[in-house]
């Protein structure tokens, strides 16, 4: 196994729009990430991964790029992007950003032009076909976001293909001159010095061009089946990475939307030379049933454990993964996986720990540094994502859930409670901006934000430096064989790690009562080397792990 720079290393997720903003029009922008890189460095983060910070109707939010050389207006310029480069290299962090190659937005001058006519030599850069018989789309396929995966062309009496929404059209990928686009946009960032890319649904690039009717199983399959993992994707990603990747010290962050753990070897397989890693989305979807808003279960540790074992298995020998427990596409992971109101901040702390010392590279989101929450919004004119807000008007015709039913739906789920601006201070929205922000800001901003707890010892964000710091001098953390302990209770998560001469246990507990843990041998040899409490009781053979306690101990 390599051990390269970037396994080891922590990647911090920036979602510009709601990072910090510099000029106060209530817009994140790269101004504002700079003003704040030393809060950055101080957390210890090694790689900022930046959303898409290209020119875009923002349709949704960056991830529909009209120009992949340019940078939005609303986040600043050339320059501004100049100088946020080279003040993070300056301070020894990296900086990766995000590549959308499936799609691009239907205002990209290549959509433009192939909107044209059938000639024009733009035409074959998406994917167009005929109506069936009846005038309908050409198949079955549903977009992520709702609706019918293909959007009818007047002038042309054609469709084309959205994976995402009608402002999304896919890219055709099969079109040699369209994958050089892509790839000359690629040498252009790497030749300024971008350390890599995260690659957006990177899994969809190559259709199955025959078209096939999906069939009637749950959408995840279909995904798996039919939307990802196509004939061409491998074929593609090796010549990615030959010609573009190989050239540079970079590398590449797959979502792996579509991947499970037996499709993920034959992406992160070093000796494929495709990608370098990738993140997948058992664990970011292990309480979503079927498809977001939809059912949704109660957290289950096991079944949890059970995603973490499956993956690490399957990618024991090769390949490499970045574990992250939330993202901007999922709601907040101290919502979601733990207890945001008595125990925020052991819970907090805790899953901190859990992620941490799981092999791969942690890949944190932010805001998590700080425990921020879900929000509540109030009705829907406060909802900005347009997943939820598609979700919201389909409903409204087909009537499936009521309208409080919905925007409930949206508010436990939605990715509005992963947007939301990030809580700076106590001041006016949280220290953003004192700007109108373009999504509200969460109510507990004067509780829980950054400057109270840079005051005190024990906040999330201090236990966040010196996990991640303490992370740095052990390798075990990030690689190393697992002995699980007590692999079917359900409330505590605990595990032995093993590399060279390096040990540690890690022990979590994932409810709000007090749990015992026996056969717990070696309590002589022990040193705490994390505890989100002040003390651990130790009795005989055992421990008893208070609410959402976790920690990590050395043991020889
Ligand atoms: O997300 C891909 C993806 O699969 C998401 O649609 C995910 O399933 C959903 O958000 C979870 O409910 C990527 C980006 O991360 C996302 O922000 C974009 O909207 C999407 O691609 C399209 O580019
Ligand atoms: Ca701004």
């Amino acid at each position: 196994m390599e051990l390269s720079w970037f396994k080891k290393g922590t990647i911090y997720q920036i979602y510009p729009r709601s990072f910090n903003d510099s000029n106060n029009d209530g817009i994140g922008d790269l101004r504002g990430i700079i003003e704040k890189l030393d809060y950055l460095k101080s957390l210890h983060i090694d790689i900022l991964w930046l959303s898409p910070i290209f020119s875009s109707p923002n349709d949704d939010n960056g991830y529909d790029i009209s120009d992949y050389c340019a940078i939005m207006p609303e986040f600043g310029t050339m320059e501004d992007f100049d100088e946020l480069l080279r003040e993070t290299h300056q301070r020894g962090m990296r900086l990766v950003l995000d590549l959308v190659a499936n799609h691009c937005s239907d205002e990209h001058v290549w959509f433009e032009e192939a909107k044209k006519s059938k000639n024009n030599p733009y035409r074959d850069y998406f994917h167009w076909r005929k109506p069936a018989q009846d005038g309908g789309p050409p198949n079955n396929w549903k977009s992520f976001f709702g609706g019918s995966a293909w959007e009818f062309d007047e002038a042309s009496e054609e469709y084309y293909l959205h994976l995402f929404t009608k402002k999304q059209p896919d890219l055709n990928w099969e079109n040699p001159k369209l994958r050089q686009e892509i790839y000359d946009a690629m040498r252009f960032w790497l030749d300024k010095g971008v350390d890599g890319f995260r690659m957006d649904v990177i899994p969809l690039i190559s259709k199955r061009e025959a078209y096939p009717d999906a069939p009637n199983v749950g959408f995840r399959k279909i995904i798996e089946d039919v939307y990802a993992n196509g004939p061409k994707v491998h074929e593609y990603l090796n010549e990615m990475k030959r010609e573009v990747v190989n050239h540079y010290d970079a590398f590449s962050l797959a979502e792996g939307v579509g991947i499970n753990h037996e499709t993920a070897g034959l992406y992160v397989d070093c000796d494929r030379e495709e990608l370098d890693m990738l993140y997948h989305f058992d664990i970011l979807e292990c309480t979503i049933v079927n498809g977001k808003f939809e059912e949704v279960s109660a957290f289950d540790l096991t079944n949890m454990k059970t995603i973490f074992k499956r993956w690490r298995d399957a990618l024991h020998e090769k390949g490499w993964l970045a574990n992250a427990l939330g993202n901007h596409d999922f709601a907040r992971m101290v919502s979601r996986f733990g207890n945001d109101t008595k125990y925020w901040s052991e819970s907090a702390k805790m899953l901190l720990i859990m992620q941490a010392t799981q092999n791969g590279t942690l890949n944190i989101y932010q805001g998590d540094e700080i425990g921020m929450t879900n929000i509540v919004l109030d009705s829907i004119e406060e909802v900005r994502d347009v997943q939820s807000l598609n979700f919201y008007n389909e409903n409204l015709k087909t009537k499936r859930y009521s309208v409080n039913s919905a925007l409930e739906r949206i508010n436990k789920e939605g990715r509005d409670n992963a947007r939301t601006p990030l809580q700076w201070s106590d001041e006016i929205n949280g220290g953003f901006s004192v700007g109108e922000p373009w999504l509200k800001v969460n109510a507990n901003y004067k509780r829980i934000n950054v400057k109270n707890q840079e005051q005190d010892k024990n906040s999330i964000l201090n236990f966040y430096r010196r996990l991640l710091k303490t992370r740095k001098q052990y390798d075990v953390f990030v690689y190393g064989d697992f002995e699980e302990l007590e692999f079917d209770n359900p409330n505590i998560y605990i595990y032995e790690k093993t590399y060279a001469n390096e040990k540690i246990m890690v022990a979590l507990n994932f409810s709000v009562g007090d749990i015992d843990f026996k056969g717990f041998s070696a309590i002589s040899n022990i040193e705490i080397i994390l505890n989100n409490y002040e003390e651990l009781v130790i009795n005989g053979d055992g421990m008893t792990l208070k609410p959402y306690q976790g920690i990590i101990l050395k043991i020889d």
